[in-house]
């Protein structure tokens, strides 16, 4: 098949998941085709099924915003025809659905028809999209979309919850390729960082205030009164400078590193002891799985999908939004190493039930269904 996937370039997890979504399809046999307005940051491999098509966005002194919606269908317009593309793959919905919907309406101007598939990964239903600036548009175009997925059940309900949806929503979790997130051997790593065998924590984000990084230094600054421990902070973002003077008022900034953007995550992930996400909202966490995958136990709250990925008890531990001293008290069970090591185990076993290879297929089979609805809708005979 020959796939169109539209998303953000950058480090949030919906272009992680459309990227590493695109190099699985493109590893199978497909035909991928990023169309993004800047190489995404996780496709760092060539494959002879993989192309990338740049969105350029020409300024004019008349536009105080460039209007990358009608260069982003545009682009998707000339992708389409020039490469003949069967399917196109939406990540994000906003401008990123209704910038589908207008390509689709376009092209069927000219008796072209191209299905759209749009995923919801979060922040576009959870925060953002039902914003009354964007609610009729977000509602008008997933309703539009000729397959639409969620991350979780938790996200779907709320996607059906916010906006008046008529059609179905699929459930399609986050994955992880266990090949890349696996524990490897960092022990010069960690003796630079805990020498006197301190337990590591680690916290990964884009630093925005729905994470609720302060509660994660306010449990390491309690943890650490308790047991020795250090602190990684993976990522950067508006949150970061508020955070980095907390440490400093807490007197724990010592105990800290503040390690900005990284690519291989999976090498801090795998010194790691603990992983902490503590979110107000999060509709399913993939930096979570990641870190289960290197056999790191969560210690998170309980919103959005977090329940359908931390196993209360098993995989780490679960607490209400805000409930900082639950959360101390469930991660020094966790750390205490009579424990540990069952924790961990049970992470790897909880992540290999997302493995990518069990939910590749699950893509490939809605893009099959939706690809041959099309042509069903569109075959001669019914539409003459
Ligand atoms: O806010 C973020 O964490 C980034 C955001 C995105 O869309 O780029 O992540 C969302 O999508 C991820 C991939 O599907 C999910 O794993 C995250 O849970 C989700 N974030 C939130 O819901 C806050």
């Amino acid at each position: 098949m020959k796939i169109g996937i539209v998303c953000y370039p950058t480090f949030g997890g919906s272009g992680v998941v459309a990227t590493e979504l695109g190099k699985a399809l493109a590893k199978a046999g497909h035909q991928v085709h990023f169309i993004t307005y800047q190489q995404p940051t996780r496709l760092d491999f060539f494959n002879e099924n993989v192309y990338y098509h740049e969105v350029k966005i020409p300024t004019y002194p008349l536009f105080q915003f460039p209007p990358y919606e009608t260069a982003l269908a545009s682009e998707m317009v000339n992708v389409v025809q020039y490469e003949n593309l069967d399917l196109l793959h939406v990540h994000y919905a906003i401008p990123h659905a209704s910038a589908a919907y207008m390509a689709k309406m376009i092209l069927r101007s000219q008796g072209r028809y191209i299905p759209v598939v749009t995923t919801l990964h979060g922040t576009d239903i959870t925060l953002v999209g039902k914003d009354a600036s964007y609610e009729p548009v977000v509602t008008f175009s997933i309703n539009e979309s000729d397959g639409v997925t969620a991350v979780s059940h938790d996200l779907r309900k709320d996607t059906y919850r916010h906006f008046k949806i008529k059609r179905d929503i699929e459930v399609i979790p986050n994955f992880v390729d266990l090949d890349r997130f696996k524990r490897q051997k960092k022990d010069h790593f960690k003796m630079a960082i805990c020498p006197n065998g301190e337990k590591l924590i680690v916290h990964t984000s884009n630093f925005r205030r729905v994470k609720r990084i302060d509660d994660a230094v306010a449990v390491f600054y309690k943890i650490q009164q308790e047991i020795p421990a250090k602190l990684l902070l993976v990522g950067d973002g508006p949150e970061r400078a508020r955070i980095e003077k907390m440490c400093r008022d807490y007197g724990i900034y010592e105990g800290v590193r503040f390690l900005g953007k990284l690519d291989a995550v999976e090498e801090v992930l795998s010194v790691a002891d603990l992983f902490l996400m503590p979110s107000e909202n999060e509709s399913f966490g993939l930096a979570a799985l990641e870190a289960l995958a290197c056999e790191v136990p969560l210690i998170t709250s309980n919103a959005g999908g977090l329940p359908e990925l931390n196993v209360q008890g098993v995989t780490g531990f679960m607490s209400d939004v805000g409930d900082v001293d639950d959360m101390v008290k469930n991660a020094l069970h966790v750390l205490h190493d009579d424990n540990l090591p069952t924790f961990k185990h049970n992470a790897l076993e909880r992540a290999k039930e997302f493995e990518l290879s069990k939910i590749l297929p699950l893509y490939e089979a809605h893009y099959e269904r939706v690809v041959s609805e099309t042509r069903l809708q569109t075959s001669p005979t019914l539409i003459s």
